[in-house]
């Protein structure tokens, strides 16, 4: 049976969630077919009902969950070919730090420069909400970005851990992509699919392992187009 992924979904279709894009990489990684419904913000709740408040969800073949980690952590039990957490699984432990580190400290830190341009791109009937919950977290949303090249020139501190590893490996998993990778990349995917603002130097050795995350599983990444003109 084809798995099917709930994920947010723009005015125009965009699919920006950097959470959902985890779980896209992580089904490509796993060569699952699977097709994607998308939602609204304020559709979520309803999608397939209580507990399940935030995309992406996923139903495969009537296993109905939700949360990126949750998902991928699911995956990896039920279709352990190719695993998504280091070679034989064992780097679980390791991975939950790189997602703590990109959630709770890159992710804050992109988010007032990314919040105005994601207003923009909702669906009409959503903007009442997301106005309503994202300005009890960085305020007028229309003065999240304020002194942008700040706010930019903060965050080589956060992702110095990823340019450490990656001066030692091609990839976060090391020799070839998984969920270390995926983690990170679905963040900058999210920031690559909303916003025009450049917010890592084309110099940083980051954006050559990052084109590398977008080419991967046939472009299927690179597909859904960026909002800055390349
Ligand atoms: N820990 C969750 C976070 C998921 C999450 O926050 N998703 C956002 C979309 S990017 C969402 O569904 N938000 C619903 C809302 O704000 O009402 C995961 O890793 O999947």
């Amino acid at each position: 049976m084809t798995i099917v992924l709930y994920e947010l979904a723009g005015a125009k279709d965009e699919r920006f969630s950097p959470y959902c894009w985890r779980v896209r990489f992580a089904l490509a990684h796993k060569g699952l077919s699977y097709e994607t419904r998308g939602l609204a913000f304020t559709e979520i709740p309803r999608a397939v009902g209580a507990p399940h408040r935030t995309v992406p969800i996923i139903d495969d073949d009537g296993v109905i969950l939700s949360d990126s980690w949750t998902i991928a952590d699911h995956l990896d039990r039920t279709y352990p070919e190719r695993p998504l957490f280091g070679p034989d699984g064992r780097e679980k432990a390791a991975y939950k730090f790189i997602e703590a580190w990109t959630n709770q400290m890159l992710t804050p830190a992109m988010v007032p420069l990314l919040v105005f341009d994601i207003y923009g791109r909702i669906k009409e009937k959503d903007k009442a909400y997301f106005r309503e919950t994202r300005e009890k977290r960085v305020g007028p949303l229309e003065q999240a970005a304020n002194d942008a090249d700040a706010k930019v020139a903060a965050l080589p501190k956060l992702l110095a851990p990823f340019h450490y590893a990656l001066e030692q490996r091609p990839w976060l998993g090391g020799e070839a992509p998984d969920y270390a990778d995926y983690i990170l990349a679905g963040t900058l995917q999210w920031a690559r699919i909303v916003s025009p603002v450049q917010l890592i130097a084309p110099e940083d050795p980051l954006t050559e392992w990052f084109e590398r995350c977008l080419d991967l599983f046939d472009g299927s990444a690179r597909a859904m187009p960026a909002a800055r003109a390349a």
